[in-house]
């Protein structure tokens, strides 16, 4: 499949760059590197989200340049769409074929509910890995700004290159990618550091919701909207915080339970491995890997409430899960 993007890439002249609402480092690395690379070949190009640019991805060289609407009138060639295992994480106002033209998706997602007329999937630890691919078959010039974007997509997706995705061919990208002038530290310092203070305390909060489940099994943390918005903090803010009930000793899965903004109610799923938390998120109509998945309850459900029924399946997962050998680690 990844001739016939580069082969799509290579015939249009006007593209349209996307990714799922909510963009995290991968969906913003691969945009803007996808961005630059069809940029280098004489393309005009289009980046769009609807959602705002987190405060820590603004380092990342062109993200000032996503626009959040898009300009009326506009017709492109095709629409590339990356990091989106489903149409509906696109929102509601995905425009229509007219304007989007031939729609090309590029995800690494295990649960993938299809979607576009090109589709691309495999199981890079990013998408960024994927766009490192695309633009070695178009034979383009990467420079450090996109080799930039790809290491933050890919460094973001493993967590830093620990999680169980990072292959040989990962690493091996990463190097190709510092000896184009990325600085490992830099880019980790923005992703994983420089927290706001608002940030810190909200995590402080969070931590306070903790509760075990299953003999120590399921970790669960909850974030009601008052206390975000009791820290002057945005909803982004929670990212990763689903990490610290998945490092507690003998916990398998990890959930993180929030009321968004939009009045529905999401939960992250985490995994160490034995448990593949995506078959649980889709029972509830979400999706993702094995070891990271999420969902969302419609408008209406009370935090409390979607709390009990995720907690409810991820203890019904425990027990379908194979006794595996302590130290079994799955990829991915
Ligand atoms: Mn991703």
């Amino acid at each position: 499949m990844i001739e016939r993007v580069a082969l799509e890439l290579r015939a249009g002249n006007r593209f349209l760059v996307t990714a799922h609402l909510s963009p995290d480092g991968d969906a913003l690395g691969s945009m803007l590197a996808l961005g630059r690379i069809l940029e280098s070949l004489g393309k005009e190009v289009l980046l769009y989200n609807p959602d705002p640019v987190p405060r820590r991805y603004r380092f990342l060289p062109g993200s000032d340049r996503i626009a959040r609407v898009l300009p009326a009138g506009e017709r492109f060639d095709a629409t590339i769409v990356v990091d989106c295992g489903d149409a509906k994480l696109l929102g509601p106002s995905w425009p229509g074929r007219e304007v989007t033209g031939t729609v090309i998706v590029l995800d690494h997602h295990r649960t993938h509910v299809a979607f576009g007329d090109v589709v691309y999937r495999s199981d890079a630890c990013a998408v960024g890995e994927m766009v490192f691919r695309i633009a070695e078959r178009l034979g383009a010039a990467l420079d450090r700004e996109a080799a930039e974007c790809i290491y933050a997509s890919m460094t973001t997706d493993t967590g830093g290159f620990r999680y169980s995705s990072t292959t040989p061919d990962a690493l091996r990208i990463a190097a190709n990618l510092i000896e184009r002038g990325v600085e490992p530290w830099k880019v980790s310092w923005h992703l994983f550091e420089n927290w706001p203070m608002a940030r810190l305390k909200l995590l402080l909060e969070v931590l306070g919701t903790l509760e075990v489940h299953a003999s120590g099994r399921v970790a669960v943390l909850q974030v009601p909207r008052r206390i975000i918005d009791a820290h002057g903090a945005s909803s982004d803010m929670i990212e990763g915080f689903i990490n610290y009930a998945r490092m507690l000793e003998g916990v398998d899965v990890s959930a993180l339970v929030s009321e968004a903004e939009d009045g529905t109610v999401r939960a992250s799923l985490r995994s160490v491995g034995r448990v593949a938390v995506d078959r649980v998120a889709a029972e509830y109509g979400g999706g993702g890997h094995l070891a990271a998945a999420g969902c969302t309850f419609p408008r209406g459900t009370t935090l409390a409430e979607a709390t009990r029924r995720v907690v409810e399946a991820l203890v019904a997962a425990l027990d379908g899960s194979p006794e595996l050998p302590s130290g079994h680690w799955s990829r991915r």
